[in-house]
């Protein structure tokens, strides 16, 4: 498939999601995330890929929406925002859960609105030290989107997410790693071959198992006990079912490194 706004490359059992539009800050027009998804679709369906990773083109990561593109005419009618949302954001960040094998996110500058509530729906968050957070949506008379009020709470606690979506303060990435927000920081001229890396080494794990992980973790935001204790059992047999599993007790029974390859 050819893409306008975005590149998309697979190699080492990694699918690479670059968003590119950097002219806007890579900022979301609707063709743009239609690639998103058909690419994480792909990714999805290829037993090839064992990760994704997806960051930005140029200097920032994704500045949210592309405000031009919702801004009514003199006149005309109000955009749908309701229909918008609905079809341009939320499809990304299900995909995003739902997709059984790791996604690294690679902060390479701001992330805004809902590119940063974006980052938040992936499972590593690396970030260069110069990039920065901003739920800017109180800016501009918006609230947040993009899972953003789903996963912040979640992740730093209400009283920091209140403060950073009423304020809209730039929140860096050190701070980021402090609050619990990302697994880590890099240095910009580094961050690049470091989430490759990350991604590639994620790429050679237990691909099903990590996936099932993903669904258990997705399933412990909404379950009580007794419902996580019991998806906990019937995933552990899917897992144990696998080959990977079978090459894991090999390896460590012969004292050797495991070859999983993802089944
Ligand atoms: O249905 C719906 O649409 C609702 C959904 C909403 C989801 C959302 O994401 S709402 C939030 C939208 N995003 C924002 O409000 C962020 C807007 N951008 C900014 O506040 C700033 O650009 C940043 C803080 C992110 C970065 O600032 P800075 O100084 O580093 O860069 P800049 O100069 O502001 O931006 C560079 C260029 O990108 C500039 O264009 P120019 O002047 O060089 O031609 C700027 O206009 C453009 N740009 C940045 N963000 C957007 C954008 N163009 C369109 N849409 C943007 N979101």
């Amino acid at each position: 498939m050819t893409h306008q706004f975005i590149t998309c490359e697979t190699s080492e059992g990694v699918t690479t999601l670059t968003l590119n539009r950097p002219e806007v800050l890579n900022s979301f027009n609707t063709p743009m995330s239609a690639e998103v998804l058909a690419a994480l679709a792909g990714a999805d369906m290829d037993p090839r890929v064992r990760a994704v990773l997806l960051t930005g083109a140029g200097r920032g990561f994704c500045a949210g929406q592309d405000l031009a593109e919702v801004t009514a005419a003199p006149g005309g009618p109000a955009p749908d925002f309701a229909a918008h949302v609905r079809t341009v954001f939320n499809p990304m960040v299900r995909a995003i859960r739902q997709l059984e094998k790791p996604v690294v996110c690679a902060v390479n500058g701001v992330a805004a609105g809902a590119g940063a509530s974006l980052a938040l729906a992936c499972d590593f968050v690396l970030a260069s030290s110069s990039a920065s957070f901003i739920q800017a949506f109180s800016k501009i008379g918006l609230v947040p989107d993009t899972g953003a009020t789903y996963f912040l709470p979640r992740l730093v606690g209400l009283a920091r997410a209140t403060s950073m979506m009423l304020l809209a303060e730039k929140v860096t990435a050190a701070q980021a790693l402090e609050y619990g927000m990302i697994y880590r920081v890099a240095e910009p001229e580094a961050l690049t071959d470091e989430a490759r890396r990350f991604a590639a080494s994620l790429a050679t794990q237990a691909t099903v198992g990590l996936g099932l992980t993903k669904r258990l973790l997705n399933a412990s935001l909404s379950n009580d006990l007794d419902a996580q204790l019991e998806l906990e059992a019937r995933l552990q047999a899917e897992a144990a079912s696998t080959a990977d599993h079978a090459e894991g007790i090999a390896a460590f029974q012969q004292k050797r490194a495991p070859r999983f390859e993802g089944r």
